[in-house]
């Protein structure tokens, strides 16, 4: 497919850059990394966006996970229009906010009580206060990798945005609060143990499927051994589902790997497209949060209305066959990417689970973060450019995932695995 030349895209991208750091509100957007401008979107539906050019794309970034559903679906639309139509924030509470919070705890299996937020920054940030104040322990442990928002203690050696950007960790991050987070490599059981020993810890924090370097799936035993450590050190674990919630399966990585964190992060699937995120654990521990008990925690659009009703509506989509479906379409979006990449004769690996893939340029599979970082970051830019001129829009990181949705049918796989085919080929 020839696209238009994206002339409106390139006008905005001059205004913006002169109005927003960067052109942009999130740095991938701005698409940097993979060597070209961003692409201004004017509206989507299903598993397509429009860009402001007229130019169609498949989307397999589906807003970094939160339309599981795929863009606009109906319901979530009529839920979201109803709940405006009564107002879009009262600073109160809501019987919405009940029903989700039942509903997160009948999915989430260490789900008890839930506090919602607006971000999943603001979600890890309240879980490891609460960690903090559970334990009386100032230091948590983090991934190499691993991302959990913007918190400024959590941005060492984070995924996501700042592995595409090769920032090792954030200028305005007072040595106080870097002192207070140990980061070991992923899949590193010594290195676990090693940081243990050295000091009390409050929260050994992790992804249990990690995203933000790209899927970078635990090793054989991995989180159970995080779950037994956690226990035996007194600290608590916590389990960052931003991504993986409500998306690998109805109840998360947790549900799936058959290990229970102490608290688990949520956020994406949980607002259907709107901000909303959460926090979740069992009573005991949650009633430590204010006004129930002492650790401090509030927000004005906490539990907005019209994100608790895009989430409800986004949640009652996803029912076992739901998550089969998905389960099929990321698995032949994975199985066709690897063909075309073999015929062409382009070394990749291709992880997958139910809803996330992500395509290292490498020829042995990535088990951590300095392995992700190793792979050929120029073939993955180019494999993105050419994706796009062809209407299929990748996530432009190597450092994230491919975010199938239940929108993505047939002719979309058929679209991407074509121009995946041509990309490898003319790499
Ligand atoms: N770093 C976010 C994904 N892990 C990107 C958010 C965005 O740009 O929308």
């Amino acid at each position: 497919m020839n696209l238009q030349a994206s002339q409106r895209s390139h006008e905005l991208y001059a205004r913006a850059r002169q109005l927003m750091p960067g052109g942009v509100n999130s740095p991938v957007r701005a698409m940097g990394s993979i060597g070209r401008e961003p692409v201004f979107v004017e509206r989507a539906e299903g598993c397509e966006i429009v860009d402001v050019d007229g130019n169609r794309y498949v989307d397999w970034v589906s807003s970094w996970g939160p339309l599981i559903a795929g863009h606009a679906h109906p319901r979530v639309v009529e839920a979201v229009t109803e709940a405006a139509a009564r107002g879009t924030s009262y600073g109160a509470a809501t019987p919405g906010e009940v029903e989700l919070a039942a509903e997160v705890c009948a999915r989430v299996p260490s789900a008890e009580m839930v506090r919602m937020t607006s971000s999943g920054t603001e979600a890890a940030m309240s879980a490891v206060r609460l960690a903090r104040a559970a334990t009386g322990r100032d230091t948590v442990l983090k991934f190499a990798g691993a991302y959990h928002g913007h918190v400024d203690g959590l941005l060492a050696e984070a995924g996501s945005g700042l592995a595409t950007q090769g920032l090792p960790a954030s200028p305005g991050v007072t040595d106080a609060q870097a002192a207070d987070t140990v980061v070991v490599p992923w899949n590193d059981r010594a290195a676990v143990e090693r940081a243990v020993a050295e000091r009390p810890l409050g929260a050994l924090l992790c992804e249990p499927c990690p995203a933000n370097m790209g899927l970078v799936a635990p090793a054989e035993g991995f989180l159970a051994f995080l779950r037994e450590i956690a226990d035996d050190s007194g600290a608590l674990l916590v389990f960052d589902e931003v991504i993986s919630g409500f998306r690998i399966a109805r109840g998360g990585a947790q549900e799936r790997e058959g290990v229970m964190p102490d608290l688990t992060v949520l956020g994406k699937v949980i607002g259907g497209g709107l901000p909303a995120a959460a926090y979740a654990g069992p009573r005991a521990l949650m009633e430590r949060v204010a006004p129930a008990g002492d650790v401090y925690q509030a927000g004005t659009l906490s539990g907005n209305p019209l994100a608790v009703a895009a989430g409800l509506a986004t949640l009652e989509l996803l029912d076992d066959d739901a998550y089969a479906r998905l389960e099929r379409t990321t698995a032949e979006l994975a199985n066709g990417l690897r063909e075309a990449a073999a015929d062409a004769r382009v070394a990749v690996q291709v992880p997958h689970t139910t809803g996330l893939l992500t395509v290292f340029f490498s020829d042995a599979p990535i088990t951590s973060y300095e392995e992700a970082r190793g792979c050929d970051l120029e073939a993955h830019a180019a494999f993105c450019r050419a994706l796009l001129e062809r209407g299929v829009y990748p996530p432009p990181s190597q450092f994230e995932a491919w975010f199938p949705s239940l929108a993505h049918g047939d002719e979309a796989l058929e679209r991407t695995i074509d121009a995946a085919r041509e990309a490898f080929e003319a790499l």
